[in-house]
């Protein structure tokens, strides 16, 4: 897996940083992004505003990409992913927050992807959209990700 900075001068690569409460925080591209198993999905969605919406999308897991990142919980303890939150932004500020638990394999296990190309188009330049499949709604399919921060901050409620 590629870990090399981006923004590099010739292609104008797009980049998604992975930061917070990870033992191996990294910044990927969307090549990078390649590394992982890839999976597809056929997404309709409805915005507010401007009506139904049909893609096509193929990435990695968002789980894979962030397992593999090191989330500080500890592995064997289920409950202690139950405190962990994921926010993912994109670079004009729109973001949203997931919980660690929704993509999980012992919880709900969304099969919420980091979209590397929508429609056989590429996302090399804008940068990976994250898709989830099971919303209606088209507002969490974020668009331009530049950052993902993984929270673990709610250890006790006392
Ligand atoms: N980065 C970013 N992603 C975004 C939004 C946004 O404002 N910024 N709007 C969301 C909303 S409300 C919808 S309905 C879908 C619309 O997808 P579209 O931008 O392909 O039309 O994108 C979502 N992703
Ligand atoms: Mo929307």
């Amino acid at each position: 897996m590629g870990q090399s900075p981006t923004q590099s001068p010739a292609h104008s690569l797009a980049s998604v940083a992975l930061t917070g409460d990870l033992a191996r925080p990294v910044r990927l591209t969307v090549p990078d992004l390649l590394a992982w198993p890839q999976h597809r999905a056929r997404v309709s969605f409805e915005c507010a505003t401007s009506g139904v919406q049909h893609h096509r999308f193929e990435g990695p897991l968002l789980h894979d990409v962030l397992y593999d990142a090191g989330p500080g919980f500890d592995p064997a303890r289920r409950k202690d992913r139950l405190r962990f939150l994921i926010a993912v932004a994109g670079a004009d500020g729109h973001h949203a927050l997931l919980t660690w638990a929704e993509i999980d394999p012992d919880f709900a296990h969304a099969p919420v992807l980091l979209a590397v190309g929508i429609d056989d188009t590429p996302l090399d330049r804008a940068g990976p959209q994250l898709v989830l499949p099971q919303d209606r709604c088209g507002a969490r399919h974020i668009s331009g990700i530049n950052a993902i921060r993984v929270d673990g901050r709610y250890p006790s409620w006392t």
